[in-house]
């Protein structure tokens, strides 16, 4: 037990439950916490130019360490100027832990309209949240944000939110900090494994879907050594790319939108297994599951199992956990011979590469040109982009938790923002952010974030003067109507060079000579590349439709 401020109760706890480093921007509620901050160097506080860039960065530094990320903001405009960035972390599962201003304990529910108040702000958070709560003692400060901690290390991963009025931050109490916990890991059903071990002993063309939840639940190598027992080719969502090395002869790569070798494959699989996915309805056309195939849905969350398409067998658990107890259950089975020939994957894998070049040959040179300089373990973030999307198909990602993406939320202006957090995470390995002219904006100020704090990361911005998706659109579905979907654009590397940074202009293939030219320099750099506005993988019917 120690005498503190509230505001130094929230610091403390932070550091004992091991967080290093906390994304914010200061106001007059939270000011008490800042305070907390002087002095001391464990926990290390970045201060950013909006909010949404704290949550972001929170988002993209937990990504890549598989640690939770803080974040902190004033109440009312602060949280609802994160609230997309808190969507996004919802939506792909990331531990991010908000941490909230409020306004004065007894001015709490009168809608007095006090400085930055939204009545019951909670109920705002709470669809973007898996656990929220308000603190209103010094003493319960820590054990809110353990519990907060325990939330994302439990179950499936999601974000927190723990708001604390400014007199609870600024009162002195004796204070007792929480001892951090490693937390048990969920089993599946070991009568349910034993079923699921033998349906996929016995099938023909077993395939395995494997989402999110691989990476997040760190069961890659799990996943590579039951797919190679199995002999099962591993198909991922973009979320889940990387849980195989794609260069591994098993590795289908991305199916998305109905697209990608997966969309040649998965239509003759008679069994699947579906890992740490929710299997969304956006897989459309020859990706979706459909009868007689059987489906084996592996999921810590048993609410996303049956929900888009109905699984045979149900099994509730951690990726890693179920993963491991399938595979020794599948080592006791008398496996079926025949499998899937490798020369039929080797021509799945072949047309499907020729149908990306074919539909997208710029795309394709630009993330070739990429993949020339990139390192294994570079973290890259996909935009929402025309070259995100295609990155999806084309880019070869070897590691987990190297290829970030919005997931279904498709937040425009995450990609910048959250490459951030990563190089933050990763300081001395290449992180590279994939924008659109449209997205990138959204974040421009945080290059002054990025020079401030040495955050030499490489931000590609493709320019085409559109919002492309949404003028490819126009274009292919309204006719060509085009309306309001042009954009007016900066010199992006005169932009870069006003803030400190570093700019160049980069044609499409001379993208590779640039990035090294970035990557050398090691600081903040922008490279702008000038692109035509191109057709999306969604916005391309996937074969049989
Ligand atoms: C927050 C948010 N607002 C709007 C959209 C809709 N949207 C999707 S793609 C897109 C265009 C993006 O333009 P740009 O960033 O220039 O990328 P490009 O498509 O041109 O490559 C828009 C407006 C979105 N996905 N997210
Ligand atoms: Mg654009």
């Amino acid at each position: 037990m120690a005498q503190m401020t509230g505001g130094q109760a929230v610091v403390q706890a932070l550091q004992r439950e091991g967080v290093e480093c906390v994304f914010g921007l200061p106001g007059v509620q939270i000011m008490g916490i800042y305070d907390a901050f002087y002095g001391q160097s464990d926990v290390k506080l970045i201060t950013v130019r909006h909010e949404q860039t704290t949550t972001y960065m929170a988002d993209g530094y937990a990504r890549v360490t598989g640690k939770p990320g803080v974040g902190l903001v004033v109440p009312g405009p602060g949280i609802q100027n994160a609230s997309a960035a808190l969507g996004t972390a919802y939506s792909c599962s990331s531990p991010v832990l908000l941490v909230a201003g409020q306004i004065e304990s007894y001015m709490l529910g009168q809608d007095k309209g006090a400085l930055h108040e939204i009545n019951d702000q909670l109920d705002i958070v709470r669809p973007v949240t898996k656990w929220c709560q308000r603190v209103l003692n010094v003493e319960n400060i820590p054990a809110a944000i353990h519990e907060a901690m325990r939330q994302m290390q439990t179950g499936r991963p999601r974000p927190t939110l723990v708001e604390v009025p400014p007199d609870v931050l600024a009162t002195i109490a004796d204070v007792t900090l929480s001892t951090p916990e490693r937390y048990a890991a969920l089993s599946p059903d070991q009568t349910n494994i034993q079923r699921a071990a033998e349906l996929l002993a016995t099938a023909q063309k077993p395939l395995i879907w494997a989402g999110g939840g691989v990476i997040v639940g760190d069961a890659s190598a799990e996943l590579q050594t039951l797919a190679e027992a199995l002999g099962a080719p591993v198909a991922t969502t973009p979320e889940g790319k990387g849980a195989i090395p794609e260069d591994h002869a098993l590795a289908l790569g991305v199916g998305y939108y109905g697209h990608g070798a997966p969309s040649y494959a998965a239509p003759r699989a008679d069994v699947i297994l579906a890992v740490g996915t929710r299997l969304t309805g956006q897989m459309r056309g020859p990706t979706a599951p459909r009868a007689p195939q059987r489906l084996i849905h592996l999921d810590v969350d048993a609410s996303v199992i049956g929900k888009n398409y109905p699984a045979d067998i149900a099994l509730v658990g951690h990726a890693k956990q179920g993963l491991q107890m399938l595979l020794e259950a599948v080592r006791t089975q008398k496996a079926t011979q025949a499998r899937w020939p490798r020369q039929e994957l080797a021509e799945i894998i072949r047309d499907s590469e020729a149908w990306v070049r074919q539909q997208a040959p710029l795309q394709c040179e630009i993330i070739g040109q990429l993949q020339q300089v990139l390192d294994d373990d570079a973290v890259v973030v996909s935009g929402i982009t025309n070259v995100g999307y295609w990155s999806h198909f084309a880019l070869r990602v070897r590691r987990p938790r190297t290829y970030l993406s919005a997931s279904y939320f498709a937040t425009l202006g995450f990609a910048f923002p959250t490459a951030l957090g990563a190089k933050v995470a990763a300081p001395n390995r290449q992180v590279v952010s994939l924008s659109g002219d449209g997205g990138f904006m959204y974040a421009l100020p945080e290059l002054a974030t990025a020079v401030q704090y040495g955050i030499n990361l490489v931000a590609l911005v493709f320019v085409d003067g559109a919002f492309g998706a949404s003028n490819n659109d126009q274009r292919t579905r309204y006719q060509g109507r085009i309306v309001g979907t042009n954009i007016h654009n900066p010199n992006f590397v005169q932009v870069a060079e006003a803030f400190g940074a570093k700019g160049i202009r980069a044609e499409p293939d001379k993208l590779a000579a640039a990035l090294q030219e970035a990557f050398d320099a090691n600081r903040p750099t922008l490279i702008e590349v000038p692109v035509p506005t191109m057709a999306p993988p969604f916005q391309i019917p996937p074969r049989g439709e």
